[in-house]
């Protein structure tokens, strides 16, 4: 069985930028937007790579080869539909309203990182692999339940689909009809492990029969596909369809931190493959062929995501430090006794200038 006959993946712009399916559901407009974030996107990405071999962040994954899907996911929510994600998903979180400089702050260990501003629907990042998929079938669920016009959605990875949490949330969401949208990224590697060594099944999609609820596949680095899906399964999912699982198929295209080294793992086919249809440069060729944007134009995005990237690094390098106190706050809702113990010790030596703030 070819697995792309059985579960075809959408596609609207194909890996060389050629229009292969209609597009009416976005405009020209929507187009240079999306483009705008997309680049500003890889500039960031790009950039706190960097800035960790400078040693002035600590451990950071990288995203870029996953824009696309994150932004065009986020892109078909209403602003208070719930976000779910992880790690990797801070494109899906900035685009979503949550400050660029947050990712920094995040790999400095700073604790803000961990408090998402009130203008997002969205819970912190999730370093638990699959855990935030059960949260968002919990917080789907009980929208339903209050008559609320919400729907969650979740971003996870092609790994964590291996996990049993994935498996409950899929099997809890289609029993109680939880308004979620289940979003694989299936960007083919769990760390070093390729997908296909972590599951038999060929597709991630294929799951969604096991529990009689929709699954579409799409290419995951073609936005136009990714928004324009992605609006049409909302609405339904919004209407009381039940849950949706989507398995974007797209391609990390570094490595899974910075503290991973992808070519003791990756051979040159793998290589080969990484920059084939990658997001940015597909839809770029698309906008410039068809004259929605000219190379001044497509300048004019590089330089402005220049700026807006050198804004978070400067406003993330001058942000006031935490107190080192803060470490014991927001992990129980009351202090366990031992750590409320600990924090005292900790302050009383503080008051005598034996532990060290900032
Ligand atoms: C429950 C749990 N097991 C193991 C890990 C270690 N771990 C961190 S990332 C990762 C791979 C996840 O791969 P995938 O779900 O494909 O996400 P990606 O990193 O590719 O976005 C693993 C096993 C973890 N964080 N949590
Ligand atoms: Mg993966």
């Amino acid at each position: 069985m070819n697995p792309d006959e059985e579960f075809p993946i959408r596609r609207v712009l194909d890996e060389n930028g050629k229009l292969v399916g209609d597009r009416s559901q976005v405009s020209d407009d929507q187009l240079k937007h999306f483009f705008q974030w997309l680049v500003t996107l890889r500039t960031f990405d790009q950039r706190a790579w960097n800035l960790q071999r400078q040693g002035r962040i600590g451990t950071y994954p990288p995203f870029s080869g996953q824009e696309a899907t994150q932004v065009g996911v986020v892109a078909a929510l209403h602003p208070d539909d719930w976000i779910c994600g992880s790690y990797r998903d801070w494109a899906a979180l900035a685009y979503a309203g949550v400050p660029l400089y947050y990712p920094l702050l995040n790999s400095m260990g700073h604790p803000i990182a961990g408090r998402i501003p009130d203008n997002v629907n969205a819970l912190p990042v999730q370093v638990v692999i699959a855990a935030q998929i059960l949260h968002a079938v919990g917080l789907g669920w009980s929208a339903k339940l209050q008559g609320q016009n919400r729907v969650a959605v979740t971003f996870f990875g092609d790994g964590a689909t291996s996990q049993g949490d994935f498996h409950e949330s899929l099997n809890l969401a289609s029993v109680m009809g939880a308004p979620v949208v289940f979003v694989c990224q299936n960007n083919q590697w769990a760390i070093s492990v390729p997908v296909s060594k972590q599951m038999r099944s060929r597709t991630v999609v294929q799951r969604a029969l096991a529990y009689d609820i929709e699954g579409i596949r799409l290419d995951g680095n073609d936005i136009i596909a990714v928004y324009q899906t992605l609006t049409e399964v909302v609405s339904k999912v919004r209407a009381g369809q039940g849950p949706v699982l989507i398995e974007a198929v797209t391609y990390r295209l570094g490595a899974h931190t910075t503290a991973d080294d992808p070519t003791r793992y990756r051979t040159d086919e793998d290589n080969q493959r990484l920059s084939r249809g990658e997001p940015i440069a597909r839809l770029k060729r698309y906008l410039l062929e068809a004259g929605i944007v000219t190379q001044e134009g497509v300048a004019a995005v590089e330089e402005s995501a220049k700026q807006a990237v050198d804004d978070a690094v400067a406003t993330a390098e001058s942000y006031p430090k935490a107190a080192m106190e803060e470490i014991f706050d927001h992990v129980y809702g009351t202090l366990t006794q031992p750590l409320a113990q600990q924090r005292e010790q900790f302050l009383a030596r503080a008051g005598q200038g034996g532990a060290r703030h900032g």
